[in-house]
């Protein structure tokens, strides 16, 4: 553990938290809460900009290497909704069962048992203070939402997100499957792979 980097991830989500742990097996992963970091209100028109100020947020409290996430849904039928407002699609406190039962309800409004969707997820990864050059990577996941929710793992949305060409919901696989597929899966592998380019030279 000594010599592993230590990474502070900008989120209060835990589920994203535990995703961070698996994706980054050789790095030290510190949450926010658990160093008091309190977040700041997400005022951005874009998953950059919210991503950018989480990351810059923790490492300006922390000192250390920060890393931020912003990610949602996006349904095109339902004019890219829940997209940015993904973790307060039913209201501004909405626990994960509400914004799913609100989804669903959405999409039995339109009279759809399902719409295409995917997932995106911004990483901005903040060395220093100073960092003039923030290392970014997105991931983006297709699939689709029905309103048929199954499952218990992951979080948010992933009971009722099917990947594209599966029978089973998120919330149905296992979390290494999940990891392999994922929006946030692939973003990390391209940051990991920015890291290790960064510091090769
Ligand atoms: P932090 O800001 O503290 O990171 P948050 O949950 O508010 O937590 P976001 O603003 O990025 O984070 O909102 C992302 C929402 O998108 C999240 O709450 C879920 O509802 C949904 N979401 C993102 N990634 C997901 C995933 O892998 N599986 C299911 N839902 C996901």
């Amino acid at each position: 553990m000594a010599n592993q980097t230590t990474i502070v991830v900008a989120t209060n989500n835990l589920g994203k938290l535990k995703e961070f742990k698996l994706l980054l097996p050789n790095f030290n992963i510190v949450s926010q809460s658990s160093l008091g970091i309190v977040p700041e209100e997400e005022l951005g028109e874009t998953f950059f900009e919210n991503s950018l100020q989480k990351a810059r947020v923790a490492n300006t409290a922390s000192g250390k290497t920060s890393l931020g996430d912003d990610s949602g849904l996006i349904v095109p039928a339902l004019n890219n909704l829940p997209g940015l407002r993904s973790a307060r699609y039913a209201h501004e406190s909405a626990t994960d069962d509400e914004n799913r039962q609100y989804l669903k309800n959405e999409l039995e409004k339109l009279k759809l048992n399902q719409a295409k969707a995917y997932f995106v997820c911004v990483l901005v990864l903040v060395r220093d203070s100073a960092d003039p050059f923030p290392l970014i990577a997105t991931g983006i996941f297709e699939g689709s939402v029905k309103t048929t929710i199954r499952g218990e793992n992951g979080f948010g949305y992933d009971p009722m997100f099917y990947p594209k060409d599966s029978d089973f919901s998120l919330g149905e696989m296992d979390k290494n499957e999940k990891a392999l597929l994922s929006h946030r899966g692939k973003a990390i592998q391209i940051l990991k792979n920015k890291i290790q380019k960064l510091s090769s030279e």
